[in-house]
């Protein structure tokens, strides 16, 4: 349980009695940061509630900036409300969703793409998206984009030094000018390039599996997640309902989903199954298509390729142990932006190469999680504004006009990368970020 506020260590005082009276240390009863064992104890009538530790930390130097105690519980629910009822009637309140990140923020511990960081980093399910988050807590993008910005002020006050004491102040020099901005262009560049990776690995993506009834769908399921997931059976039409799994590819989450196989609906359990396919694949990042390649494709087939036409697709030329007799009229439904697999998903090659393709089809393959990440939407529009202005500047550069006529653009960018550091950012937006937290971070 965190308590943060001017009055948090008084307030936590008067319902803990320490084990024994410890030595203080530089005067105070709580030092920094010490962890102290006691009795929680309802202040009303005296009644022992858990043996518990408690830390105090002072202000500044705290998690939210503020004094802050910390007690260590045993957990249970019925010890839990009491701890929250007692503090509440010593004077605390609920704290809302990400309150005391958002206080750390405003105390400025963190800046705000670092509180993202936090959200990111408790919600990180693989290692390697924790590993991405931990990069951005520790500062990386931040450092980036707090440099570039500092970077485009200085620029500004020269400029406009000039503007307003023409005779005093000599014009910067354009050419230097360019080149930063260009060097400010690329490395914006590079950040929006890494950003697919970066949000997949933050958001993983969603995989479905569809195809033509009896083509082995179920079957690469299971042999995806490496268990007997889904029933398969030689019957036509054996899935019926949409059945979802993930798997871990790269550190990407990848949320599967197997589907009823897509034809001429034979009933109105099936016709029902066809829907929830075609629902599964509006929604879907990647498709993965599996059909029969030992048998020469039927209307069925050609029904499948058309309702997932135009979509990030792998086909899977499937059954290749039964042989190979439609896996050349397969490959010319196929487009050239499909990527086609031939082999069985009874063979663990095949399986494997499923999932590579799913790496570099879902999100571009290899994501270098040592780097500054630029993982959520609102970084990447941010980002992408600062490229447009960056841009617009050059060329007004390039045209020859005057210097101050970049101002505004180099301005607009600046404000782009404070939206995302947090150094120019509405309330709402902070609002927004912060509600998506959960009770106590
Ligand atoms: N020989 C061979 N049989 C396969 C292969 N893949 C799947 N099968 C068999 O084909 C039949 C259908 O497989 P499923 O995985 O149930 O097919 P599905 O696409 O899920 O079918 P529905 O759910 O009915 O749409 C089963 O008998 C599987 O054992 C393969 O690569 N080779
Ligand atoms: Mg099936």
């Amino acid at each position: 349980m965190r308590v943060s506020g001017p009055q948090a260590h008084a307030l936590t005082a008067a319902c803990f009695e320490p084990a024994r009276d410890g030595a203080r240390r530089n005067g105070q009863t709580f030092p920094q940061a010490v962890l102290r064992r006691g009795w929680l104890r309802d202040p009303r009538d005296g009644a022992r509630i858990d043996d518990t530790l408690i830390a105090h930390f002072h202000a500044p130097r705290s998690y939210t900036g503020e004094d802050v105690a910390e007690l260590h519980l045993h957990g249970g629910p019925g010890v839990v409300a009491a701890c929250l009822r007692v503090l509440i009637d010593a004077g605390a309140r609920l704290a809302q969703p990400g309150e005391f990140t958002k206080r750390a923020f405003l105390n400025g511990r963190l800046d705000l793409a670092q509180a993202e960081a936090v959200a990111d980093l408790i919600a990180a399910e693989s290692e390697r998206a924790a590993r991405a988050a931990a990069v951005r807590l520790a500062g990386a993008l931040s450092d980036d984009l707090t440099r570039l910005r500092r970077d485009l002020l200085d620029r500004l006050v020269e400029i406009e030094a000039h503007v307003d004491y023409p005779d005093e102040v000599s014009e910067p020099d354009v050419a230097a000018l360019a080149a930063d901005l260009r060097a400010q262009a690329a490395r914006v560049e590079e950040l929006l390039a890494g950003s697919r990776g970066a949000r997949a690995l933050r958001e993983g993506i969603s995989c479905v599996i569809v195809g033509p009834p009896n083509a082995g769908k179920s079957s690469l399921l299971n042999a995806l997640v490496a268990s007997d997931r889904a029933i398969v059976s030689a019957i036509p039409g054996t899935t019926r309902d949409v059945i979802e799994d993930r798997i871990v590819v790269d550190g990407v989450i990848v949320r599967l989903s197997d589907t009823a196989g897509l034809r001429e609906p034979a009933d109105v359990l099936e016709a029902e199954g066809v829907a929830r396919t075609r629902r599964a694949l509006a929604g879907a990042d990647l498709v993965v298509l599996v059909v029969d390649a030992s048998v020469p494709p039927g209307a069925d087939e050609r029904e499948a390729f058309a309702q997932t036409v135009g979509r990030p697709r792998i086909v899977l030329c499937n059954k290749g142990d039964l042989g190979d007799a439609g896996a050349a009229d397969v490959r010319r439904l196929a487009g050239d932006r499909d990527v086609v697999i031939a082999g069985s998903v009874r063979w663990p090659q095949t399986v494997e190469r499923v999932r590579i393709e799913m790496a570099r089809l879902g999100w571009g393959g290899q994501i270098d999680t040592n780097r500054a990440l630029v993982a959520n939407a609102r970084h990447v529009q941010a980002l992408t504004r600062a490229r447009e202005a960056l841009t617009r500047a050059l060329q007004t550069l390039d045209e020859g006009h005057p210097m101050d006529v970049v101002s505004s653009d180099l301005r607009e960018a600046a404000a782009a990368y404070g939206e995302v550091t947090g150094d120019q950012v509405t309330e709402e937006v902070l609002d927004g970020i912060f509600s998506r937290f959960c009770v106590g971070k």
